[in-house]
C-alpha cells in the first residue's frame, strides 16, 4: 500500500492543480465530515458554532489542508514530516485516530466531486494511497 514513485509523481502532479483551491477544498471536506459523521464534532465543542458553514469550520479547513499541503511536500518521509502534528493530536488535542481516516475520506470525495476532469481513476488511486498514508503518519505517535 506504499505509494511509489508513479504515486507520489501523481499526488505531486495533482496537487499543483488544486493547491490554489486548498482552502475551498478544506471547508467543504470539514464541512462535510461534521455532517455526514456528526460524532466528530465532539473535537470541536469549544467553537462558537460548528454547523458546516461556519467561519470557525471553514477556517480549520484551511489549516488543515496547510497540514496536507505540508504532506506533500514531505510525501518522501511523511512519519517524520508529519511527526509534530501526530503528537499533537495524539497527546494534546487527544483525536481518536479513526477520525483521520474518515476526514481523509471526506477529503478523497471533495477531490473527485470538485476537480471530476482531473480526478482520473490513476489519480484516484494515487491520492487514495497518498491520503492513507498521512492518516498513519499521523497515527503514528498513538503508541
Ligand atoms: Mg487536526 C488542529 C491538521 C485531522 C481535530 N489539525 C490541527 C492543526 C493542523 C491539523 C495543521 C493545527 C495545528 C497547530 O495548531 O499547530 N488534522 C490535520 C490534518 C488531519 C487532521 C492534516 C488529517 C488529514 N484533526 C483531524 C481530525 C480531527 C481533528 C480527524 C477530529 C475529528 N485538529 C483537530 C482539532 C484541532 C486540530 C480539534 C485544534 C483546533 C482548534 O482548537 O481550533
Amino acid at each position: 500500500m506504499s505509494l511509489n514513485k508513479t504515486d507520489k509523481e501523481r499526488v505531486k502532479a495533482f496537487w499543483s492543480k488544486v493547491a490554489g483551491k486548498a482552502d475551498a477544498i478544506g471547508a467543504e471536506s470539514l464541512a462535510r465530515l461534521i455532517v455526514v459523521y456528526p460524532q466528530t464534532k465532539t473535537y470541536f465543542a469549544h467553537w462558537k458554532d460548528v454547523s458546516p458553514n461556519s467561519p470557525n469550520v471553514t477556517k480549520h479547513g484551511k489549516t488543515v489542508m496547510g497540514g496536507v499541503a505540508n504532506a506533500v511536500d514531505k510525501i518522501d518521509d511523511l512519519k517524520g514530516g508529519l511527526l509534530e502534528l501526530s503528537e499533537l493530536h495524539a497527546f494534546t488535542l487527544r483525536v481518536d485516530p479513526a477520525n483521520f481516516k474518515i476526514l481523509t475520506h471526506c477529503i478523497l470525495v471533495v477531490l473527485a466531486a470538485q476537480f471530476p476532469a482531473d480526478f482520473t481513476p490513476e489519480v484516484h488511486v494515487a491520492m487514495d494511497k497518498f491520503l492513507a498514508a498521512v492518516a498513519r503518519a499521523l497515527a503514528e505517535k498513538y503508541r
